[in-house]
């Protein structure tokens, strides 16, 4: 059994490689995982030998106990990922008590699993259990433009919401539940973890002022769509500012709503007004 050969493996890799051609992962930005489901996770079980180190994930997260990971390793770059696989990314096993992991495949030479893993598992935690089991994806990137933006504009999730979802009908209806924005935090912590977590249980996509964008999805293939909307959203809204910085919505909430009633989805409330 080639685990390389594995669909979820060759989709997480055709996902970094994407984001790294985009421009969003320079050096060792960004970060990116997957939770197995049963079947992929008993198919890891039969057929690796775990680490028999255990290290501490740095936080509590009770809710994965016993899940498996595919996750990112700490200082690789993801333009790395398609030529030099088991180096740059690994798999690892939550222990029975939520505190723990356990390497089972991959993060040759040493490697371990992404300084962003409490935001991963803790993202993972809260989209268990309010989308029903169905995101999978956490993806972390250094996208240009959202970052400039966060320079830009008040760090609200009304004032990006309310931008973002004005650059085209798509926004409203590819993240009608708006997002999050959180201040400069130190990153790579338990801290940063919770609050983003927090915003979660709300929103698929939260940004990190000055430093990237999070988000979760189902598939690799909407999470990657996902990022590349609001991304490229925020390059035009930067390239409007630039030449209107007094720019405000244009979109008004009964557009909002008409466009939602439309396309079956419910626009977020509290930002209709
Ligand atoms: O992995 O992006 O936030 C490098 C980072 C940390
Ligand atoms: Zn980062």
């Amino acid at each position: 059994m080639d685990i390389l050969n594995q669909e979820y493996v060759k989709g997480f890799i055709r996902l970094m490689t994407d984001g790294s051609n985009r421009g969003w992962h320079e050096r060792n930005g960004g970060n990116l995982s997957y939770r197995l489901t049963l079947n992929e996770a008993e198919i890891i079980k039969a057929n690796t030998t775990p680490d028999s180190n255990w290290f501490s994930i740095g936080t509590t997260v009770p809710e994965l106990c016993e899940e498996m990971f595919l996750i990112t390793g700490t200082g690789k770059f993801f333009k790395n990922a398609a030529e030099y696989p088991e180096e740059t990314i690994g798999i690892i096993e939550i222990d029975s008590k939520g505190e723990n992991y356990r390497i089972l495949w991959g993060f040759l030479n040493g490697g371990r699993p992404t300084s962003e893993l409490p935001t991963h598992l803790m993202n993972h935690e809260v989209k268990k259990k309010w989308t029903n089991n169905r995101h999978r994806v956490i993806y972390h990137a250094h996208t240009t433009n959202i970052i400039s933006l966060t320079f830009i504009l008040p760090q609200t999730d009304e004032v990006f919401t309310r931008q973002l979802w004005d650059m085209m009908p798509e926004c409203p209806v590819v993240f009608p539940e708006g997002l999050g924005v959180i201040e400069w935090m130190v990153p790579g912590g338990e801290e940063i973890g919770m609050k983003t977590s927090k915003m979660m249980e709300e929103y698929n996509i939260v940004i990190w002022s000055n430093h990237g964008t999070f988000c979760s999805e189902e598939t690799f293939d909407f999470t990657f769509g996902l990022m590349d909307t609001v991304e490229k959203a925020a390059e035009m809204l930067i390239k409007v500012l630039s030449i209107n910085p007094n720019k405000q919505p244009v979109m008004t909430s009964d557009q909002l709503r008409a466009l939602g009633s439309k396309y079956n989805v419910s626009i977020n409330p509290k930002f209709l007004k």
